[in-house]
């Protein structure tokens, strides 16, 4: 199990004390601040306060049990979280930076089943994003993928065939049965099964924002230029 919740939230505190002295001690000279200075400074201060407030907001709801697992095949990371709701575990993915997992074709499937439905030795069925919570039969991904690829298991989906209330959530069936391992199944958004003996674990995908890491790298920058200078007039 990796705690990456925690390690995250760790960083943030650290990341955010750090920043905000900085900016204090320039705020207690302002003699020595022209108003180039301090427009790099806004800049500087907003972007690390979005990069703290993102990661706090990730470190308060995740529960990870696997990840980041990288998959070369999509160029996403992805993680395995623990056993709850659909809705509990879209907002978690959400809170990770991405959402419940799109299958975009079988390989991606595959990948799935084989890196997590066994995760542990433990018996797993696994969210997706597919649902058609908003309009029964239109099932669209929580990412906003168009993508049109499905695996449904034979009969489904049923929408509860009338034994059950509206089925909404996707799961694909673990790897070995008792189901079709592999194919897909609507369910509530419960995370347990009335006949079967294991749970759903949500999986989200996250997809890279290299564009992110690039202002993140522009605040570091920023700041390492503020301390030359003030170095340099302090000599
Ligand atoms: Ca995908
Ligand atoms: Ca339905």
């Amino acid at each position: 199990m990796t705690p990456r919740c925690a390690v995250l939230k760790t960083i943030s505190l650290d990341f955010g004390f750090s920043a905000q002295d900085h900016f204090s001690r320039q705020a207690r000279k302002p003699s020595n601040k022209t108003h180039q200075q301090t427009n790099i400074m806004k800049i500087a201060k907003t972007l690390f306060s979005s990069f703290g407030l993102l990661v706090s907001t990730g470190a308060a709801f995740c529960s990870i049990l696997d990840g980041p697992v990288y998959n070369p095949l999509t160029g996403h990371n992805y993680y395995l979280l623990d056993t709850t709701s659909w809705t509990a575990s879209e907002s978690q993915a959400i809170a990770l930076g991405g959402h419940l997992v799109t299958v975009n074709d079988a390989a991606e499937n595959t990948f799935l089943v084989s890196t997590f439905s066994n995760f542990g030795g433990v018996t797993r069925a696994l969210w997706t994003g597919l649902n058609d919570a908003a309009h029964e039969g239109t099932f669209v991904w929580s990412s906003g993928d168009p993508s049109l690829y499905r695996n449904w298991e034979r009969g489904q989906p049923d929408n509860g065939g009338g034994f059950y209330p509206n089925l909404n959530y996707v799961n694909i069936w673990p790897s070995p049965g008792p189901r079709s391992p592999g194919q897909w199944d609507d369910h509530d958004n419960s995370n347990t099964f009335p006949d079967l003996p294991f749970n759903i674990y949500g999986v989200v995908e996250v997809v890279p924002e290299p564009t992110s890491m690039g202002l993140f790298a522009l605040g570091l920058g920023i700041v390492v230029a503020l301390r030359r200078q003030k170095l340099q007039r302090n000599r």
